[in-house]
């Protein structure tokens, strides 16, 4: 009786400590969560496709890399574009999404911000033969611009006073195609991503408008979840900040 009770014991104390191991091995590997982080497919200088790599690059793709380093969080990112972007953050598909976002009242209803890390705001573009100079010349014209951005919400709420239509594309490119085509009259883009378009993808187009709403870019997520991704990327991007390293990836894309 004796011995079978030690017996007992022992596999018992056995079991418990295979127990263990195997929780807190399986503990180690699911704290080391993967992010998914959505962003947009084609907004250059912040996300594009670096044909020669097959890779995204840009600065918030190297921001981000640089941060999550700093931080030690790993993630992976899907560029999806930038309405798919917002849905699948809404939706709880995505933890979060850098996508040259801009900041604004209206988001933050539904989504929480990191601080600003670019300040942009966006202008009116027409193709480079065109003899429209401002917003005042945009009667009976149509705008393109493109699904779920600032740009759409600034035409949409202009558009009765200066008598124009909008036209709604899912993408950058294809918008800037439509305006140097004659598709569309004009179309609402960011600031420095128009002109890097301009200037890099030789896109024949020139910018009529002053910059309207100032605002600055941040890294989001779902309003009220993963509040820890937000806390992360602003102690990494302060820490970019002071090492020099927040610069460094400026300047690599010209500024
Ligand atoms: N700045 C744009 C917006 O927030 C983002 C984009 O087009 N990727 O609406």
């Amino acid at each position: 009786m004796k011995k079978f009770a030690k017996i007992t014991a022992l596999v018992l104390a056995l079991i418990f400590v295979a127990g263990c191991f195997a929780g807190c091995g399986g503990n180690t590997q699911t704290t080391a969560k993967t992010y998914k982080i959505y962003s947009d497919n084609s907004f250059a200088p912040f996300e594009y496709l670096d044909t020669e790599t097959n890779t995204y690059i840009g600065v918030d793709m190297d921001l981000l890399a640089a941060i999550a380093e700093d931080q030690g969080f790993k993630y992976e990112v899907l560029n999806e574009g930038f309405d798919a972007s917002l849905g699948a953050v809404q939706s709880g598909q995505a933890d979060g999404m850098i996508a040259g976002m801009t900041i604004n009242d209206k988001r933050k209803e539904t989504f929480d911000f990191s601080e600003g890390y670019f300040e942009d705001g966006q202008v009116l573009v027409v193709s480079a033969k065109s003899k429209i100079a401002s917003f005042d010349d945009l009667k009976g014209k149509t705008v393109a611009v493109k699904a779920g951005t600032a740009s759409l919400d600034y035409a949409e709420s202009v558009k009765e006073q200066y008598g124009f239509e909008t036209v709604v594309y899912e993408g950058s490119p294809e918008m800037y195609q439509a305006v140097v085509n004659g598709i569309n009259d004009a179309c609402m883009e960011d600031n420095s991503v128009i002109g890097w378009a301009i200037k890099s993808n030789n896109f024949e187009l020139k910018i009529v408008s002053d910059v309207v709403n100032p605002c600055y870019y941040g890294f989001a997520v779902k309003k009220g979840e993963n509040a820890d991704l937000i806390t992360m990327f602003n102690a990494g991007l302060a820490n970019l900040k002071s090492s020099g390293k927040y610069e460094e990836i400026l300047a690599k894309y010209g500024y």
